[in-house]
């Protein structure tokens, strides 16, 4: 009974402390509830879908072949409270020409993009026509990237769009092929990047993408969560 108190109240603390959490671990079928998949009219589409690993767990595994497509979920979060972002991920390669400083290079292995806004709009906005084709695209974002080429702690503004803060964190060759562990304050990332304070989390993308450098990778996605100090 102990025991049973005890792991009940470890569990209620977390929950409090949690604004969001996705596991992928009950989706036996397509993606989890809640998530949409955005598909570009003249780009072939990553093949997002929940599958089961070794270890009897569920990620979101993401195939890429020469394609580009992206999977999200509308979230508020507010940042002043729940500013900590985690994941794990893990690539099966690394992109050989893979490069997010120019357009025609601008792919990564593995990409959550974090949308963040200052005013009250929806996540229905942030799709919108850029440089004449539809393109993800945010109010703000960060993009926190497992890059093929850049190093890490590389910060740059997409190359579609100084509105898009692109991150790398990963970019080691030695890490292909084991999962890696996120943690990052959002928060503080927003002011160190775009210079002001930030008001709620939107959305949560995930991108693998090939189309540009018409290469081929298979990355996976899983424990994704906001949650407060
Ligand atoms: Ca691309």
């Amino acid at each position: 009974m102990k025991i049973l108190v005890f792991s009940l109240l470890v569990l209620s603390a977390s929950a409090n402390n949690t604004a969001f959490y996705e596991s992928f671990g009950n989706s036996y079928d397509g993606l989890p509830e809640g998530w949409s998949r955005y598909e570009f009219s003249d780009e072939k589409p990553t093949s997002y879908s929940v599958a089961k690993q070794n270890d009897g767990g569920w990620v979101l595994e993401a195939r890429s072949n020469s394609s580009s497509s992206i999977v999200y979920k509308e979230i508020k979060v507010d940042l002043k409270k729940y500013p900590l972002l985690s994941w794990r991920w893990k690539i099966e390669k690394a992109l050989e020409r893979g490069n997010e400083r120019n357009k025609d290079t601008e792919d990564s292995p593995a990409r959550i993009y974090v949308g963040i806004t200052k005013n009250k709009i929806g996540l229905g906005k942030v799709l919108e026509l850029l440089d004449g084709k539809l393109r993800f695209f945010l109010e703000r974002a960060i993009a926190y990237v497992w890059s093929s080429r850049l190093p890490k702690d590389t910060v740059i503004s997409s190359p579609h769009t100084d509105k898009i803060k692109v991150i790398v964190l990963e970019n080691s060759e030695e890490k292909v092929g084991e999962w890696v562990y996120e943690e990052r304050n959002v928060y503080e990332d927003y002011k160190s990047v775009f210079g002001d304070k930030p008001r709620s989390v939107i959305g949560i993308a995930i991108m693998t993408d090939t189309d540009n450098t018409k290469d081929s990778t298979t990355a996976y996605y899983d424990d994704i969560r906001f949650f407060g100090k």
